[in-house]
């Protein structure tokens, strides 16, 4: 097991922050902790560069937004003089830029050490992160064995050709070979290494995800994958529609572990979506009950409503969850239909009314702007925010389309003719949650008014809960908003984030820039047309679907069929590499 190679240094880029109206914060980095628990598990020598940790406090103009931590030349420094490979974490589209510059700084410093990148951007366009960086090997999907069987690989001078789930570059040629099988035994998987990141400056600043609780934050995964096909989505790329569960009793192990050796209190999960089957979720609320931990647990990033009923509702109570967020993503049931979001408005509002009566605090989460989004569907939604808001939801999050790669609408959208690499298709991703959208890839509305829709639904929806909760209920939130105390609506954690993000973001611009803005508008000017001479190849390499039906079609196909020809074909394409405009 122990290996005889150099030591691995795990770095976690700059997170990346602009003005935007929600609870979405940075949070401690537990895809890169995975890797790093199961580096040490296989007796590696791991070295951890946490730029967020490390430097909570330095803010670095990037795009319209800025870059929270270290700067980029400060974590090349921090590189430990024996490390032999460096293994960086991108999971954020809208990072790319920055870690394509990060592994240029990496490789004038020091020539021979190995870049390897991992994470949701890289899987979901390898092709154009090898053609447009530094980088030695991608790492494709879930890391921890690939990561480990790279790491023996690179020691033992093993034909990278061998190695399943990665991507490398072969001279003038990408390389990607066939993906790793999805890690059947998940309760296998090493735990995070949390002792090699800081959780309390995570804390001190905030840094949490979801509603704010004054005890110490861990974040957890309960599951891994989603069983569901949504065609605006890079779930099913990155670890097939295949849901695999932990078990309930090994997820409150390792709660409790936390509980005692960090003294945490506090767990968002970051699952796809944690709760699909009711068994599973009602063992999960018992053990905790039963094993008496006093704890806060959180679902920020959105769950499926079909199994929580009453039943469920009081567990979830019961068991310390206090905040959860519902994802219909539209009041529309025709757009639902065609983004494939298989929920039942029926059961939807079953289960938030089943929430609101136990206590729960409920986000709703709709998007805006889908490629086939009319103004009809528009008005739906306008209806339901306020049908939401009067079965119970505490909050509703708004927001505007992205074009993320790995998706089937993406491919739509690219097959089109509508999809440009350039320096705006970064920052719509970022900007996703922002007043008004970098970007629209609606065929009938444009940014403004997504804008005014996105204001109409906020206004909408909040004025319909403050009739609901009465305006002596909503002062006293307003107090609590601004206090130290525990957030009790989401509404109040977003405006705290939203109000520092803008005070930081105007700050920022009179401060140091990551690249200048002639280098950075200068960065772009090839990414398009190599995004273009890449994806000939990739069709001429059979990895692109023969038809891609328009953005009202998809939902008639299956998207195992594009998934299988993504991770199945293994292919050499060749696309020199770019190179960098700030050399
Ligand atoms: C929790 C979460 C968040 C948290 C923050 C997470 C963070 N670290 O900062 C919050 C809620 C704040 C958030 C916000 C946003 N999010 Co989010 N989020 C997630 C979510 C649900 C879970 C991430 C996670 O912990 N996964 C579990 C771990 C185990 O998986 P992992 O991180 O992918 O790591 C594995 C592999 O990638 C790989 N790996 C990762 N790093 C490395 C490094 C090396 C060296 C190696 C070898 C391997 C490796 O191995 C790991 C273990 O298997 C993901 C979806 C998902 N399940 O991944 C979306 C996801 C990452 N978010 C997404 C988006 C779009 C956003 C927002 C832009 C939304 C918005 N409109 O504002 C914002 C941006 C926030 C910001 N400031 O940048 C997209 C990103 C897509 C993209 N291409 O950019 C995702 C993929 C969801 C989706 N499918 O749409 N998010
Ligand atoms: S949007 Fe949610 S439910 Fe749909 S595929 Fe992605 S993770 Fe699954």
């Amino acid at each position: 097991m122990a290996s005889s190679g150099g030591m691995f240094c795990l770095v976690r880029p700059p997170g990346v922050e602009t003005f935007r109206i929600g609870t979405l914060t940075l949070t401690p980095p537990l895809g890169a902790a995975y890797v790093a628990g199961a580096l040490e598990a296989s007796g590696r020598r791991v070295h951890v560069i946490d730029a967020v940790a490390e430097a909570p406090r330095t803010h670095t103009a990037y795009f319209r937004g800025y870059l929270v931590g270290l700067g980029l030349k400060d974590i090349v420094r921090r590189i430990p003089p024996d490390a032999t490979a460096v293994g960086i974490s991108c999971i954020f589209t809208h990072e790319w830029p920055a870690v394509v510059r990060l592994i240029e700084l990496v490789k004038q410093a020091r020539p021979g050490l190995r870049v390897v990148v991992g994470g949701e951007h890289v899987t979901s366009m390898p092709e154009f992160s090898l053609a447009t960086s530094a980088a030695d090997v991608l790492v494709l999907g879930e890391g921890e064995e690939t990561v480990v069987e790279l790491a023996d690989a690179l020691e033992r001078g093993r034909p990278l050709e061998t190695v399943d789930g990665i991507a490398f570059r072969r001279g003038d040629e990408v390389v990607v070979n066939r993906r790793r099988t999805r890690t059947v035994d998940v309760d296998a998987i090493p735990r995070p290494a949390w002792h090699r990141f800081d959780l309390a400056t995570y804390h001190a600043h905030r840094f949490v995800g979801g509603m704010y609780s004054s005890a110490l934050t861990v974040p957890i995964l309960a599951t891994r994958g989603c069983p569901y096909q949504c065609t605006y989505c890079s779930a099913p790329n990155m670890w097939t529609p295949r849901w695999i569960p932990r078990e309930p009793t090994a997820v409150v192990d390792e709660i409790e572990h936390w509980v005692r050796t960090l003294g945490a209190g506090n767990f968002p999960f970051q699952d796809l979506t944690a709760i699909v089957r009711k068994e599973w979720i009602v063992a999960f609320c018992r053990e905790i009950v039963a094993r008496g931990l006093r704890i806060t647990w959180q679902l920020p990033s959105g769950t499926r409503s079909e199994a929580i009923d009453e039943e469920v509702a009081a567990l979830l109570r019961a068991s310390g969850m206090i905040s959860m967020a519902y994802a219909p993503e539209s009041g529309s049931e025709e757009t639902r239909r065609y983004i494939k979001k298989k929920m039942r408005t029926d059961r939807l509002f079953d289960s938030i009314r089943a929430a609101a009566s136990a206590d729960l605090n409920v986000t709703t989460y709709v998007v805006i702007g889908f490629p086939h989004d009319r103004r009809a569907h528009m008005r739906e939604t306008l209806a339901f925010a306020r049908q939401i808001a009067r079965a119970g939801v505490t909050d509703l999050g708004t927001g505007y389309y992205m074009a993320l790669p790995g998706t089937e609408l993406f491919r739509t959208l690219q097959a089109a003719g509508k999809i440009r690499l350039d320096r705006r298709y970064f920052q719509h991703i970022l900007e996703g949650l922002a007043l008004v959208p970098a970007a629209s890839y609606c065929d009938t509305m444009g940014r403004a008014e997504l804008c005014w829709w996105k204001l109409r639904f906020t206004a909408a929806f909040y004025l319909t809960r403050l009739r609901a909760i009465g305006s002596r209920q909503a002062v006293r939130s307003l107090r609590e908003t601004f206090g130290s105390a525990d957030h009790q609506s989401k509404l109040q954690t977003a405006v705290r984030v939203s109000l520092k993000n803008l005070r930081i973001a105007m700050a920022v611009h009179f401060g140091p820039r990551w690249l200048p803005r002639r280098t950075e508008r200068a960065m772009f000017s090839r990414w398009n047309d190599t995004f273009q001479a890449i994806t000939a190849g990739r069709r001429a390499a059979g990895v692109e679907p023969a038809a891609t039906p328009p953005a009202t079609e998809l939902h008639r196909q299956n998207v195992v069929d594009a998934v299988r020809l993504e991770h199945e074909t293994v292919r050499a394409i060749g696309v020199p590499r770019l190179a960098s405009p700030a050399t």
